[in-house]
């Protein structure tokens, strides 16, 4: 646990550090605001040699309701999904713990750093809280509710560190296509507990559920590729962008991988001002394995009940600073809803994604 902090604290302090020379905006050159992908975009862009960026971004998600694969389920339909853990040690036939709200708040700190104009370093820390709020229903059976309770976690996340190659000709920031590769290390932690209403009507303290976890505990291997241009006022692009676990966690498992694919169109209305309409198509996979400590009568203790497909629409505003103390300063804001989703259910549904960064480089 102390490690962990450790690892994230040296990485927070990585990307803090305010070395440097060559302002992105110096020099008379205009800074165009569609020159970085929408801010729920990384690994996007790279720098010129020498040059470093600062960033914070703040995510918001909020998931209400339950789903399996297209259909929503209300919480007395969710209950009458077989309980997996119902045998031997004497629990519920079917599910009794229902989540209906989450909310996840995550802080972003990263720094970039341009080794070379071809390659730039990147780093890049989170701090987290996730909230749940769930129905307990009364064991063994039927449809008598309980009471609510709400479950609360926040910590350190896991650490990305990697390399983007540019892989075009280094005419023009204007037009980049990036290929990147970051690792991300197992700082967060996986043994995150709080008290829950049992259905049984007792309170008890457990080890919560995947979701509700800080950390993967793996390592992971995150490759994209990232590819924009821009046509006088009018700027697009596209991410492929992946996951994968190398390996199982000391709990007994691994978050399952990932892949997903964007594409965004950025109209500028001022170099300093564009707006961005945004799709991202994501497929996620289920959780690989079981932690032997996560186990309760509820969807979101099941590795199954994890993954799916979703299909999401985003729009934003990217602002970069021309002039006076705002020069270079970029702040960007994308809001994202749900077109569609297929989940591995019964699983809590995403609803809304917000996301707000600031940028400076130096
Ligand atoms: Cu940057």
């Amino acid at each position: 646990m102390n490690t962990r902090y450790l690892l994230a604290g040296a990485a927070l302090g990585l990307a803090l550090t305010p070395a440097a020379h060559a302002h992105e905006g110096d020099g008379g050159n205009v800074t165009y605001a569609t020159d970085h992908a929408p801010i729920g975009v990384s690994a996007d862009h790279r720098h010129n040699k020498g040059e470093w960026m600062l960033s914070y971004r703040y995510m918001y998600m909020d998931m209400g309701g339950n789903r399996d694969g297209t259909n929503s389920l209300s919480p007395e339909e969710v209950i009458t999904y077989p309980n997996r853990f119902s045998n031997p040690p004497m629990m519920p036939p079917t599910l009794r713990v229902v989540p209906e709200e989450m909310t996840m708040q995550m802080h972003m700190v990263g720094g970039m750093y341009g080794l070379t104009d071809r390659v730039t370093l990147m780093a890049m820390g989170m701090y987290m809280t996730k909230e749940m709020d769930a129905i307990t229903f009364q064991g063994p059976m039927g449809t008598t509710r309980l009471g609510e309770f709400t479950t609360e976690v926040s910590g350190f996340g896991d650490v990305t560190l990697g390399a983007i190659f540019g892989l075009d000709d280094g005419a023009t920031p204007h037009s980049q296509v990036n290929a990147a590769l970051m690792v991300s290390l197992p700082t967060g932690s996986l043994d995150e507990t709080d008290e829950v209403l049992t259905p049984m009507n007792t309170r008890n303290t457990v080890r919560l559920p995947y979701g509700m976890q800080p950390g993967s505990g793996t390592v992971d291997l995150k490759p994209s590729l990232t590819a924009r241009q821009r046509f006088g006022d009018w700027s697009i692009g596209g991410q492929l962008a992946g996951v994968f676990r190398l390996n199982e966690n000391d709990e007994g498992y691994a978050r399952g991988d990932s892949l997903a694919a964007t594409a965004w169109a950025a109209y500028e209305f001022t170099p300093s001002l564009s707006v961005s309409g945004r799709v991202k198509a994501q497929s996620v996979e289920k959780v690989d394995g079981i932690d032997p400590n996560i186990m309760a009568p509820t969807q979101a203790a099941n590795p199954d009940f994890y993954g799916g497909d979703t299909v999401e629409a985003l729009l934003g505003i990217n602002l970069v600073g021309n002039s006076g103390a705002l020069s270079g300063h970029r702040l960007g804001v994308e809001l994202g809803l749900p077109v569609y989703r297929n989940l591995n259910g019964p699983q809590m549904e995403t609803d809304l994604t917000l996301t707000v960064g600031w940028q400076k480089a130096f």
